[in-house]
C-alpha cells in the first residue's frame, strides 16, 4: 500500500430486523428466498467477521450503522395512525406487503448507500458523497435521508468532505450509488478514472433497455453525480450495462464487474459497446497499462456468475502491494467458479489470493461481499478527520459482537413482524449503537 493514501472499506452492519421478504424483483436470490426464516444474529456476525478479517489483513475498515426499522414514520405518512403498536397491527392486517417493506434491513448493502468520489479527482480537492435515492424499489427508497445523516456523522469535517442531497426521487434519476461505480487509478492518491455504469436512458426511450427486469440506474442520474462531484470528461467514462445481462439477474453492475487500481475484472457480456468503451477507459487512464481480466461464457456463464457472485467479490490491494479477492463461499462451492479462481491466481496479474467468506445470510437476499461495503479512497489527513469510533479495531469488534448477542434475535419469520416488541428491541439496540459509534441522534426516534 502506498504511504499517505489508501482505500478504506465501510461495511453495513446488518440490522436487527434482517428478513427475507422477496422485495427485489430482478434480484434472483431475493425472489427465490422470499418467506424463508432469517437469522439476524448470525447475519450480523457474518458481516462483523468479514470486517475484522479485512482489518487483520491491514485494510482500513469502518462500520456503517443500520437504519431504524420498522420505518413507522413511513407507515404514518401512508395513512396508518394511533400508537406505534396500533400502526403495526393495522398495517399487518391491511397491507402486509407494505409492513414487510418498512421492516427491511436492506441498508446493510452500503454499496448502495452513496456514490463517493475521492479528493484526487474532484475539482475542489474534497471527498464528495451523494446518498443514493434508490427509487427503483420502495423498501430501499426509504434509506436515502438516514444514509445521508449517518455519512455526515461519520465524515463530519467540511474542510475535507462535501455532502450532497440525494438526487430527485423520480424514476428518471434512479440512482443506486456505488453498486454502479468503479474507480481505476495508479495509486489511490493519484487522479483516476471513474466508471459510471447505467442500465437505461431515462429521457430517450429509443435506446436499448432490458425487457424483463428493471434497469435500476439511469444514465442521467450517473451524469448528475459526476457533475455534483466536480468530475470532468477526462476522468469519467459512462458505460451501459448489457440489457441482456440485466434480464439474466444482473441487477447492478457490481454483480458482473469489479475494478481496483489498474485491474478491471468483468464478464465478457457485462457491457454494451464493450471494445470501444474499454479503449476509452485505457485512453483516459493514461500510458500505464491496465489489466483487463475478461471472463468469457466458456469459463463461467452469466448464470453461474449470478448464482456464485464471482464478480461481487471485493478486489483489494493488500499492504504487500498484491491484490486479493474477497469472495463469498458460494464461489468455492460452484466447481466451475472455484476452478476458474484457482487458475486466475496462478496467472500474471496483480490478483494473487482469494479469501472465502460465509456471508450466506446476506447472499440469500442477493447481497455479496462487495454489496456490503462502501469504498472511500482517503489520504492520511482525511482519515484523521473520520469519526474514529466507526473504525474497526479489536475492541470495537468485541463490543459490537456483545451488542449483537444482547439485542438480536436468533430467528425471524415474516409473521413475527407484527410483534411490537421487535420495534422496541430494535430501537433499544440502535440507541445503544449510536453511543458505541458516537453518531449523535441520526434516527427519527431520537429526534
Ligand atoms: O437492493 N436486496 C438488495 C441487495 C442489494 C445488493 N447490492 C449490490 N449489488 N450492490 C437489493 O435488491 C432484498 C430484500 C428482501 O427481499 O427482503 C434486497 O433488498
Amino acid at each position: 500500500m502506498s504511504v499517505g493514501h489508501f482505500e478504506a472499506n465501510f461495511d453495513g452492519l446488518v440490522g436487527p430486523t434482517h428478513n427475507y421478504a422477496g422485495l427485489s424483483y430482478g434480484n434472483v436470490a431475493s425472489v427465490t428466498n422470499a418467506t424463508a426464516c432469517s437469522n439476524p444474529r448470525a447475519a450480523a456476525k457474518q458481516g462483523l467477521a468479514k470486517m475484522k478479517a479485512l482489518h487483520d489483513l491491514g485494510i482500513v475498515q469502518g462500520v456503517i450503522a443500520p437504519h431504524q426499522r420498522p420505518d413507522i414514520a413511513s407507515l404514518r405518512r401512508l395513512g396508518f395512525s394511533g400508537s406505534d403498536s396500533r400502526v403495526l397491527e393495522q398495517a399487518a392486517q391491511q397491507a402486509p406487503a407494505l409492513l414487510q417493506a418498512v421492516y427491511s434491513a436492506s441498508s446493510m448493502w452500503t454499496a448502495n448507500a452513496a456514490t463517493v468520489s475521492p479528493s484526487a479527482d474532484s475539482a475542489d480537492g474534497k471527498v464528495h458523497f451523494t446518498p443514493a435515492n434508490l427509487t427503483s424499489k420502495f423498501h430501499r427508497s426509504l434509506e436515502a435521508e438516514t444514509s445521508g445523516r449517518i455519512l455526515q456523522a461519520m465524515f463530519a469535517n467540511s474542510n475535507y468532505f462535501s455532502h450532497h442531497p440525494h438526487l430527485p426521487d423520480n424514476d428518471h434519476f434512479a440512482d443506486e450509488g456505488a453498486a454502479n461505480h468503479t474507480r481505476l487509478c495508479s495509486n489511490y492518491g493519484d487522479p483516476g478514472v471513474q466508471i459510471f455504469t447505467f442500465g437505461r436512458y431515462a429521457f430517450d426511450s429509443s435506446k436499448p433497455a432490458p425487457r424483463t427486469y428493471p434497469a435500476r440506474q439511469t444514465f442521467e442520474a450517473s451524469q448528475a453525480i459526476a457533475r455534483l462531484h466536480q468530475l470532468n470528461e477526462h476522468n469519467t467514462v459512462f458505460i451501459q450495462q448489457h440489457p441482456e445481462v440485466i434480464d439474466q439477474g444482473v441487477f447492478h453492475n457490481d454483480v458482473i464487474a469489479v475494478g481496483n487500481q489498474n485491474v478491471l475484472f468483468y464478464h465478457q457480456q457485462a457491457f454494451l459497446d464493450s471494445a470501444q468503451k474499454l479503449a476509452e477507459i485505457q485512453r483516459k487512464f493514461g500510458p500505464e497499462s491496465l489489466h483487463f481480466i475478461a471472463v468469457d461464457n466458456h469459463q463461467v456463464s452469466v448464470t453461474d456468475a449470478v448464482a456464485s457472485y464471482l464478480f461481487n467479490t471485493q478486489l483489494l490491494t493488500l499492504p504487500s502491494g498484491h491484490m486479493a479477492l474477497i469472495a463469498p463461499s458460494e464461489c468455492q462451492e460452484n466447481p466451475r467458479v472455484a476452478a476458474y479462481l484457482a487458475e486466475l491466481v496462478t496467472r500474471d496479474t496483480p490478483i494473487r489470493q482469494v479469501h472465502y467468506f460465509d456471508v450466506k445470510q446476506s447472499m440469500r437476499n442477493g447481497g455479496g461481499p462487495a454489496c456490503l461495503r462502501l469504498r472511500v479512497a482517503l489520504t492520511e489527513a482525511e482519515l484523521a478527520a473520520v469519526n474514529p469510533q466507526v473504525l474497526m479495531s479489536d475492541s470495537l469488534f468485541g463490543r459490537l459482537n456483545q451488542w449483537v448477542d444482547k439485542h438480536y434475535r436468533d430467528q425471524l419469520k415474516l409473521d413475527q413482524l407484527r410483534d411490537p416488541a421487535l420495534l422496541t428491541e430494535s430501537c433499544t439496540a440502535l440507541d445503544e449503537l449510536t453511543q458505541i459509534l458516537n453518531l449523535g441522534s441520526v434516527y427519527p426516534f431520537q429526534r
